[in-house]
């Protein structure tokens, strides 16, 4: 298996654009099992019995036309919550946003087939309000060759540094993916946004920044774009007193804002502690 460790380059990168680009995170075999899983899972075979968070695709319900997603598919494969579960990409993200460690706020599949259209430019972070603080780093781990063509994700150089923005363009199918963004940056007086199509190998992977901007627009190209997305929030997390995630905040117990370890993991931490799910997970791997 690869181990991910980011050298004080790739650091400074992420710092400055917002996202960095790290090479063979995952590697072939992985990637070969995560496809089988993937296909599995969008096929509606739950390996754990469980269903995952979210499934905003399923055949015969959704157009063939729209991007496939799902979310905290580590509930309902274990193979899959391996990969997610991962101390390196922990350690990688607390890192990055320079936390004592990290847990998984919930893991995103991403099946794109060609023809398959666009995810509106967003900001991760926006959609974590019922989380306290609203800081995420993420890890895009991409399961196809990708290319500008084939709609790859995208991202906004810089735009980490611009603040919350809107968020009125559509997730899933924009007609116009990109308008909040375009907003954003004349909010932020940047005339030129710049974009950058990450076109990387199966296996290799981009950390973001919870207020970056990026999306992804249709896919041209013909074949499939699979991408399995870690995000990661600081170990010591909480719920928000007041604002609720209409998904995540059902984990919340009442009178109490900790986050159970058994939905949110702790995947890595400074002094060597990580949830005895993870360890559970890991070790039977
Ligand atoms: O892969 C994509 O098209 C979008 C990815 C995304 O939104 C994310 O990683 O947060």
């Amino acid at each position: 298996m690869s181990v991910v460790r980011l050298n004080s380059e790739q650091i400074a990168t992420f710092r400055r654009d917002g996202f960095v680009v790290a090479e063979r995170l995952v590697d072939s075999a992985e990637v070969a099992n995560l496809r089988v899983r993937i296909a599995a899972l969008f096929a509606g075979e739950y390996q754990t019995g469980v269903m995952p968070d979210e499934v905003n695709w399923r055949a015969g319900r959704d157009p063939e036309t729209a991007t496939r997603q799902l979310c905290n598919s580590w509930k309902a494969d274990s193979q899959l919550a391996v990969t997610v579960m991962r101390s390196d990409i922990g350690r990688a993200c607390a890192t990055l946003a320079g936390w004592r460690g990290a847990r998984v706020n919930q893991d995103n599949l991403f099946w794109k087939p060609p023809g398959a259209r666009a995810i509106g430019f967003h900001q991760d972070s926006a959609y974590e309000q019922w989380v306290v603080p609203d800081d995420m780093v993420s890890c895009w781990i991409a399961l196809d060759d990708t290319s500008a063509r084939g709609g790859t994700v995208e991202y906004v150089r810089g735009s980490h540094q611009w603040g919350p923005g809107r968020r009125e363009v559509a997730f899933h199918a924009p007609d116009e993916p990109f308008v909040d963004a375009a907003q954003a940056a004349r909010d932020a007086g940047v005339d030129n946004p710049q974009r950058v199509a990450i076109e990387v190998k199966a296996g290799d992977a981009v950390f973001h920044h919870g207020w970056v901007w990026h999306g992804s627009q249709t896919n041209l190209g013909d074949t499939m774009r699979r991408s399995l997305v870690v995000h990661c929030m600081a170990d010591t997390a909480q719920f928000h007193p007041t604002s609720v995630g209409p998904i995540y905040s059902r984990y919340k117990r009442f009178n109490d804002l900790d986050m159970d370890e058994s939905f949110f993991p702790i995947t890595w931490r400074e002094d060597g502690y990580r949830s005895p799910l993870v360890d559970a997970v890991l070790t039977r791997s």
